[in-house]
């Protein structure tokens, strides 16, 4: 009889030791605090998304991600080169994957983005015609906001307009239909997408001049009596350099126009580099200075970077009432756009996960002064 108790009780030991064992190892994130659950009084806490992930073929990413984040943007899928290759073809396969991953594990999506400069198919360009364009136009956001009305929470319907100087960018659209294109685009995804936010997104448009182009950009689409429901701050920020006075200026302001506020597309440069912003078009030369953390990141460095991230999460929060929403540019260090621009193969380190999905201080920064308040 006591043989076989000290046999069940040695069973169950063993039992619990494995189910202990795989939980841990395939459920990164289940010991550690949520980023959403911390922040769910204040603002949705998002992340952008690649074709792995949305397809779970990661299974560390699947699991982290769903405990982390309540919101999501497509990094590159919804953009235009991939959902509309040709005049009329249409590719919503990954699309559609990504609205039902995210429904799946309640999350809303921020559909991004229908019009960009940048990542056009090649058919784009070679329109000739004002009228053709302007079919194009009107046929690509009607399509393609229609079709995730009711099914994304909200779209960057024009994403990067803008010069530094606020003035408006010379791109295909301006050029093909003017400097209404901004507000005819808005006009056209208020039609077509009713029940979905529209927001204008832009780098460094937290900067004086071009935030004060960003505001008339903004008035401009009001007084035309066309929707607009929000503004996205990328916050493509460097470590050492947080732009917080700006910052805080900007949130004030854009505020005040009656519209939501958001933080984008999150990350914090930790390498060498000659400018701020993120325009894909700028590059700078390889050499090995420019590589300086191959083997890893100082401690000193990763202070510091949780640092930048404590002082912007005290701002964020302090202005809860202006910001929906504060989204990171990628899950973890190892898939960052930031170790392929603007210098190609470099080792960077702007999130708060690190290759292997671990959180980092930054993280534990961030959850840190989100329990605080
Ligand atoms: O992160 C995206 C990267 O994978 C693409 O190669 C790049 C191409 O333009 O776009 C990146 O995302 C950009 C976003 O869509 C708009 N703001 C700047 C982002 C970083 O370049």
């Amino acid at each position: 009889m006591q043989q076989k108790k000290l046999w069940l009780l040695a069973c169950s030991v063993t039992l619990l030791a494995i189910a202990c064992s795989s939980s841990k190892k395939n459920n990164p994130g289940g010991t550690i605090p949520s980023l959403k659950g911390v922040y769910k009084k204040d603002f949705t806490i998002g992340t952008a998304l690649n074709s792995t992930q949305i397809e779970e073929k990661d299974p560390q990413a699947a699991l982290l991600i769903p405990q982390q984040f309540n919101t999501a943007t497509p990094e590159n899928i919804m953009k235009a080169e991939i959902i509309h290759p040709q005049w009329d073809v249409y590719n919503f396969d990954m699309a559609d994957k990504m609205v039902a991953y995210c429904a799946k594990n309640n999350m809303l999506v921020n559909a991004h983005t229908l019009i960009w400069h940048s990542q056009l198919p090649p058919f784009v360009r070679q329109i000739q015609s004002v009228d053709s364009f302007r079919t194009f136009f009107t046929n690509h956001i009607k399509t393609v906001a229609g079709r995730y009305d009711g099914k994304v929470y909200s779209w960057d319907v024009v994403n990067e307009a803008l010069n530094e100087d606020g003035t408006l960018r010379k791109s295909v659209f301006s050029q093909k239909l003017g400097d209404d294109f901004v507000t005819e685009a808005f006009r056209l995804a208020q039609a077509a997408a009713p029940n979905t936010h529209l927001y204008y997104n832009d780098y460094n448009n937290e900067q004086p001049a071009k935030r004060a182009g960003c505001i008339a950009l903004i008035k401009k689409i009001q007084a035309a009596g066309v929707r607009i429901d929000g503004v996205g701050i990328q916050g493509h920020w460097h470590l050492g350099k947080l732009p917080l006075k700006e910052i805080e200026e900007s949130i004030e302001q854009y505020a005040a126009l009656g519209i939501k506020v958001m933080i984008t597309e999150l990350d914090i440069e930790v390498l060498p580099r000659n400018f701020q912003g993120a325009d894909v078009n700028q590059r700078m030369k390889a050499d090995p200075t420019m590589d300086p953390y191959k083997n890893g990141l100082p401690d000193s460095i990763q202070q510091k970077l949780a640092d930048d991230y404590r002082s912007l999460f005290k701002l964020f929060l302090k202005h809860k009432d202006k910001i929906a929403r504060v989204t990171f540019w990628g899950v973890n260090d190892g898939q960052s756009w930031l170790n392929g621009w603007p210098v190609p193969g470099r080792t960077n380190y702007p999130l708060l996960f690190d290759r292997n999905f671990k959180p980092k201080p930054a993280f534990d920064a961030v959850i840190a002064i989100g329990k605080k308040q």
